[in-house]
């Protein structure tokens, strides 16, 4: 996969991409990422963007520098980063990840003139809340689909096992020491029987999703056993809040 970042401010992703399964794919040749500084693009730097038209404040990225950067990116799937776009999920990163070519332009918060919106595949915003510019949204973006390309990461079922995979947020996790500071691993986990912890697993990974995201238990693919642990769950949490009561 190759990526193309166009950006402002290409010295805000030094560094970034140079840890963990992003640095592993670069080095594999999973991915290549290359970056277009938009003030190239322009006759100026002060030329990049201006004032709006009809007043107001803030300032307006021009469609010149915008037309020629996407042109010089070549033919792939365009991006445009602004808090007006499609809510970025984990189905978005995983069509995104089937992409030959990705082309993320990062707008500035009051965006880009309107005559050129059209030149993208699609808008995109990481979330409810508004950022000075789309660098960090790219950041985001990218993490999200390059960790699923195959080969980034050690052991691929830790990718498919990932909390929004499913819908179903993942159960807790516990590492050596067996206890710290008095509190022990559930001794199920080192049973050493299979199936037992595979249904314990799914069971914790279900009581995670119906205290912390009950939403997402609407959109998850839940089978037959689930249900039953569903009911498991909600009987031993309303047993425990009467022994509180009493
Ligand atoms: Cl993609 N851009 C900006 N400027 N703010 C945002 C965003 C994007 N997503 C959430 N807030």
């Amino acid at each position: 996969m190759k990526i193309t970042i166009i950006t402002l401010f290409p010295e805000l992703f030094k560094g970034v991409f140079d840890f963990g399964p992003i640095r592993i794919a670069k080095n594999k040749g999973l991915v290549s990422i290359d970056f277009l500084d938009l003030k190239d693009f322009a006759k100026t730097p002060k030329d990049v963007d201006d004032y709006p038209y009809g007043g107001g404040p803030g300032m307006v990225i021009k469609p010149e520098p915008v037309k020629k950067s996407i042109l010089r990116a070549g033919k792939g799937y365009k991006i445009l980063t602004t808090p007006k776009g499609k809510k970025f999920n984990q189905k978005m990163a995983n069509a995104l990840a089937q992409k030959d070519h990705l082309i993320i332009f990062c707008g500035r918060y009051k965006g880009i003139d309107e005559r050129v919106r059209e030149l993208f595949d699609l808008e995109v915003s990481i979330g409810d809340y508004v950022l000075s510019g789309g660098e960090i949204p790219a950041m985001v973006i990218v993490d999200a689909v390059v960790r699923l390309l195959e080969g980034a990461t050690s052991d691929i079922n830790s990718v498919l096992t990932d909390s929004f995979q499913g819908f179903i947020l993942s159960e807790p996790q516990y590492t050596r020491p067996g206890v710290f500071e008095g509190k022990h691993v559930p001794s199920v986990l080192l049973s050493g029987n299979h199936k037992e912890i595979a249904r314990y697993k799914r069971k914790m990974a279900l009581k995670e999703t119906l205290l912390r995201r009950p939403d997402l238990l609407l959109k998850a693919e839940l089978m037959e056993e689930d249900y039953k642990l569903l009911i498991e769950i909600l009987k031993e949490a309303r047993n425990e809040q009467h022994n509180e009561r009493d």
